[in-house]
Parts: C-alpha cells; structure tokens; sequence
C-alpha cells in the first residue's frame, strides 16, 4: 500500500455517517455464522451456447425486417463470446431450467408451474441450501427459530416463501422475506445477528435463493449473459451456543442505501392496472451498466474503507474480500482501490467465471468456497452491493 494519496476519497455520505455506525458491544453478545450451505442448479450454459443461441435469434428476427407491409427495419446486433469474458469475466452460468432459455424461439427458462399443495422451485432450492448450512453448524432444523429468505426475486407476492421454507424444514419460530436485490443476503445476516443480539431469535437461517434467469431478458444483448441461478444459506447465531467447528464471529456490520434508477425492474403487482406495459422490457432486469459501474465502485471501496477506518483495523490485516460477483473488472478496481495494488486471487476470489451474477448468493457463494484456510484470529471481509442502490459490508474473524 503506498500510504494515504492510494486511498479511495470518501463518498459523501462516507465516513461521517454516525448513523451508520454500530456502538460497541460486549462480548457475551457476539454472533457467528456457524455454517453456509450452496444449491447448484444441475445445468449449466457456456457462453458458447448461449451466444449461439441469441445469434440465431437476432438472425431470424433481421431476416423478417425489411418485408413488405412491415415497420421499417430494425435490426438487432450478434453477440460475442469474447465480449463477454473481457468485459464481465464471466464464463457460464447454472441454471433452473436450460432448454427453455436456449430455445431461440423462446429464450426464457420453462419452469411449469406447481399445484398449491407441493413445495414451489423457490422453496425447494432454498431447502436444499439450508440442509447444507444446518449440516456446517451441526444442528437440527428444529433447532432453528427465524427463517429470513432474502433475495433480489421471490415467486409470488403471498404466503412468503421464507414461511413455506419453515414448514418444510420443520423449523420454529417465526419467518419473513426481504429483498435488498443483490445486497439481500448481507442485510439479511445483519438482520439475522440484530435477532440475536437482541434475543428476538437464537438461531437465524438467512437463505437467499436467486432463480435470476427468471428475471432476465434474454433478449437483450447488454444484460442478456449477466446472470445464473444459485442458492446459499447462512446459518447465523451466539457464539455462546455455536458448536460448529469453524465459526467466524461477525465484528461488524455497515448497511448502506441511495436511490437509483440506473438497476430497475418495473415487474410488480400493479402492472395489470396499465395494459398497456404488460410485456414491455422494462417488467424485466434493466441496467445502465456504464453508470453502475463508475459511481458503485468508488462508493464500495470508500464505505469498507470507512468501516476498517472506524475500527482501527488496517486494510493489510484483512486475509480476504469475499466480494459481490456482478463483474470481474469491478472486482479488482474495488480492491485495488483499497490495497493500492493489485489483489491476488486469494485476496479477492472469484466465482463469477464459474456461476456468473447470481445476485445476493454471490458474495456467500465466494465465502462458502474459499474460508478454509483460515486460522483462527483471521480477518475478512463480505460485501455485497447492487440495485438500490445498496452496499452491505461485514467484518468477519474466524474464531
Ligand atoms: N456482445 C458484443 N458486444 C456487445 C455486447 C455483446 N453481448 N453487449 C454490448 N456490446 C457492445 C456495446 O454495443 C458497445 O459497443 P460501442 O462501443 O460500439 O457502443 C460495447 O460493447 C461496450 O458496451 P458497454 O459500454 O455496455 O460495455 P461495458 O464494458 O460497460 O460492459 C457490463 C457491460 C458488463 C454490463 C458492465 O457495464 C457491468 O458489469 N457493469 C456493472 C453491472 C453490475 O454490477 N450490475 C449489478 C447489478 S445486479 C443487481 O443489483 C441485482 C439486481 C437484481 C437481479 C435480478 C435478476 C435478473
């Protein structure tokens, strides 16, 4: 690091928010993550495949411009492989459904729907997540007293799909959704640990199932590669009862907010009161990914840097960034901005090559793959950042 000039400036609201910032805390009320679980979708979709696919679209649809009787042509460009892997790093994506989404008469996954008295794709994807993380902590499902599904797209508007989730785990207490898009899963393991802390619950799964493709329009040439399907689970509760063999301690949790139309998603229940959207782009993932790009990243690495700044914990004691995978080239500018030099693939792994943008998984995703080698007293930090737009960073030490 050469000093303070390789800094990243302060954003506005960075580091003068008192809000923002927790009190200290005894240690009798310290909370751990004690276990993370991850549900792969079986299917995968190269880049090869879904260029392909696409391109033949983009070739039918220009060969019906131009007919007689028709608009005057519009016609739509081919997409890249290489475009691609330069400008997000992602390589392929898991997926709920693959033959849909590659169908380029369709391009959108068939999901058929489920009768009411069966466990919705939702639900089932988030189950299996959890059985993993329950397993991590060494507990049982009745063990655990508040569900929280957090994610960027939950399947119906009511009963909530965190409910859904109890009942088939057989979980007590009580259960919610949330939706922060892709910072959902470390809102909701701030939320998870404020339950605890507070003794609202002892145990808290924070599940974050991201069936993204369903969102997605594949259609669309700038986004049409963005994301993949995944599901994580975090099982969050005090270190006084954690039995799990490698727990690390959440020291400190910093959640961040600023409107922003420039990630949007327009899909909502009163789209039937205005027909005349219904079916329109913009009921789907949009972005204006130039923008995000340039006024998310300072902001992510000014907010971590305020974080560790207030608790007088030094950047280079930091062992690993577990970061949000949305694009690669964002990844390394963040931690760059924060170390003063490049980081290493240990420092800042990645996932987004293998998963792609799977929203709020993402960062857990990272987490659940690359802790093992940490010793007990080692720091890190998990950060999250997307629509909103919202930043949740969380310092962790593994106990
Ligand atoms: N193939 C070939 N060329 C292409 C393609 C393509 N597929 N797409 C665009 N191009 C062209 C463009 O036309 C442009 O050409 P020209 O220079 O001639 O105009 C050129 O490539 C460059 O285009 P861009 O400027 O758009 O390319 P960028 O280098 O900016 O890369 C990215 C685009 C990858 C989208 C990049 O901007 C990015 O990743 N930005 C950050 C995005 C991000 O982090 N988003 C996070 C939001 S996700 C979130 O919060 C969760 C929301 C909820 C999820 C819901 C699930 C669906």
């Amino acid at each position: 690091n050469s000093g303070a000039e390789s800094r990243p400036a302060a954003h506005r609201r960075f580091p003068n928010n008192e809000n923002n910032k927790e009190k200290p805390m005894s240690d009798s009320r310290s909370v751990v993550i004690s276990g993370t679980g991850l549900y792969t979708p079986p299917q995968a979709i190269s880049n090869e495949d879904l260029v392909d696919s696409f391109n033949r679209f983009v070739q039918a649809h220009n060969l019906d411009q131009g007919g007689e009787g028709t608009a005057p042509a519009e016609l739509l460009e081919p997409s890249s492989v290489e475009f691609i892997a330069k400008a997000s790093g992602i390589r392929q994506r898991y997926v709920v459904d693959r033959e849909g989404i590659l169908d380029p008469n369709r391009l959108c996954p068939k999901i058929p729907e489920r009768p009411n008295e069966q466990l919705s794709v939702q639900a089932e994807i988030a189950v299996q997540a959890a059985t993993g993380a329950l397993e991590q902590a060494g507990l049982c499902a009745s063990q655990i007293d508040a569900v929280i599904v957090a994610c960027s797209n939950l399947q119906r508007a009511y009963p909530a799909v965190a409910i859904e989730v109890q009942a088939a785990l057989g979980s007590g207490g009580f259960a919610y959704d949330m939706n922060v898009a892709c910072s959902s899963a470390t809102f909701g393991v701030q939320a998870a640990r404020d339950a605890v802390r507070s003794g609202t619950a002892q145990r808290v799964l924070v599940i974050s199932p991201e069936i993204t493709s369903g969102h997605l329009n594949f259609r669309d040439r700038d986004s049409h590669f963005i994301f993949g399907d995944a599901a994580t689970a975090v099982v969050v509760e005090s270190a006084g009862t954690c039995t799990a063999e490698a727990p690390f301690e959440v020291l400190d949790g910093r959640l961040f907010t600023e409107f922003s139309n420039n990630i949007r998603n327009n899909f909502g229940f009163l789209n039937r009161a205005d027909e005349s959207g219904i079916g329109a782009a913009d009921k789907l993932f949009v972005q204006n990914g130039r923008k995000v790009f340039k006024e998310v990243v300072p902001a992510v690495a000014a907010l971590i840097q305020a974080q560790l700044d207030d608790l007088q914990v030094p950047v280079t004691a930091i062992k690993r960034m577990w970061l949000h995978q949305a694009n690669l080239n964002m990844n390394q500018l963040i931690a760059r901005k924060l170390l003063g030099r490049e980081a290493s693939a240990e420092e800042a792994p990645v996932i987004l090559d293998e998963f792609a943008n799977t929203s709020s998984a993402g960062s857990i995703i990272a987490f659940h793959r690359h802790r093992a080698d940490f010793a007990s007293g080692d720091l890190g930090i998990i950060c999250s950042f997307g629509a909103g737009y919202s930043i949740g960073s969380l310092l962790v030490r593994r106990q």
